[in-house]
């Protein structure tokens, strides 16, 4: 079995994350950035990512005992603070060292970056944690996933400064919320046994999934002025939004048998994994001048 470290910080599920993250950073960096702020960026998002999964498992420690292993990165059973192998008072630390490390880092690179770290640990924290606890409560789990996608991805932007433009912006916030239903269907059968009122839980799994049509019908509007009126990064950007998200969305709804989604996980991890690696590479290449889409 994976050390309990692993188990607690759940790194394969920070990939859900790290794609509007890299796809920021891919479109932000231009060949003036400094490479230094891209380590410091990605430190940041690890601290962020491992502050946010560590206060899910101490808030979640009683109903991930349920939990039969489905459609998730690792059986969550297996969560050391469920296990008993690390203590929740150990667990607490290590979030407040990685808030602060976060925190740290982002404060390293630039103000905006600060403050958008500070907001996505805020998000992390009330998504999970009593009183909030929004993953709860149905939108409210819809919007702080989206909320820390979308903010993230601001982030990314934000390190080289190139694209911050509203509705490129706008389009990474819807393409988050319609990337998220999914997920949030894949738990329902685990979610509903376990008695958190999720999206899914409230709406049925067939009512939420069908929110994904007018979210990509919205997506590709803005997609499609970003093609007409933008750069060719953009375009080819814009491109690929469109490419990627209307499949996805007909497949993900097709699949749904009764109130099961029959989709394998890696459906999300591999490609979003890849298109990760590829956004971060196309960024590496600009900054080095070896790849140059716009004049700057
Ligand atoms: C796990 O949520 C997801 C996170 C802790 C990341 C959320 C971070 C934000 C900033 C919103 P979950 O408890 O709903 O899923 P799981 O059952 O996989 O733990
Ligand atoms: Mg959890």
């Amino acid at each position: 079995m994976r050390s309990k470290y692993v188990r607690l910080l759940r790194p394969i599920a920070w990939i859900t994350f790290l794609l509007p993250f890299s796809v920021g950073l891919g479109l932000g960096i231009t060949p003036d950035s400094n490479l230094l702020h891209i380590i410091f960026a990605f430190i940041a998002f690890s601290c962020w990512m491992s502050f946010s999964f560590i206060v899910n498992s101490i808030a979640d420690k009683d109903v991930d005992k349920l939990h039969n292993g489905r459609s998730k990165d690792m059986n969550l059973a297996y969560q050391p603070i469920a296990t008993s192998e690390i203590t929740e008072k150990e667990a607490l630390y290590l979030s407040m060292i990685f808030l602060f490390s976060s925190l740290f880092f982002a404060w390293l690179i630039n103000p905006l970056f600060f403050l958008l770290i500070l907001i996505v640990d805020g998000v992390g924290y009330i998504y999970s944690m009593p009183p909030t606890r929004l993953k709860a409560r149905p939108i409210g789990d819809i919007l702080c996933n989206t909320a820390a996608g979308g903010l993230i991805f601001i982030a990314g932007l934000s390190i080289g400064g190139a694209n911050m433009f509203p509705l490129v912006i706008l389009g990474a916030f819807v393409m988050t919320s319609i990337f998220y239903i999914p997920t949030v269907v894949t738990d329902h059968e685990f979610d509903k046994k376990a008695g958190i009122t999720t999206s899914a839980v409230y709406f049925s799994p067939k009512k939420i999934l069908q929110a994904m049509y007018p979210l990509t019908a919205l997506l590709v509007i803005i997609a499609l002025i970003i093609l007409l009126t933008s750069n060719l990064e953009l375009k080819v950007f814009a491109s690929i939004v469109i490419i990627y998200t209307i499949p996805s969305t007909l497949v993900v709804n097709m699949n749904l048998k009764e109130e099961r989604l029959f989709i394998h996980k890696n459906w999300i991890l591999v490609p979003f994994t890849l298109i990760s690696i590829a956004s971060v590479g196309y960024g590496i290449l600009k900054l080095f001048g070896l790849l140059i889409l716009n004049s700057y």
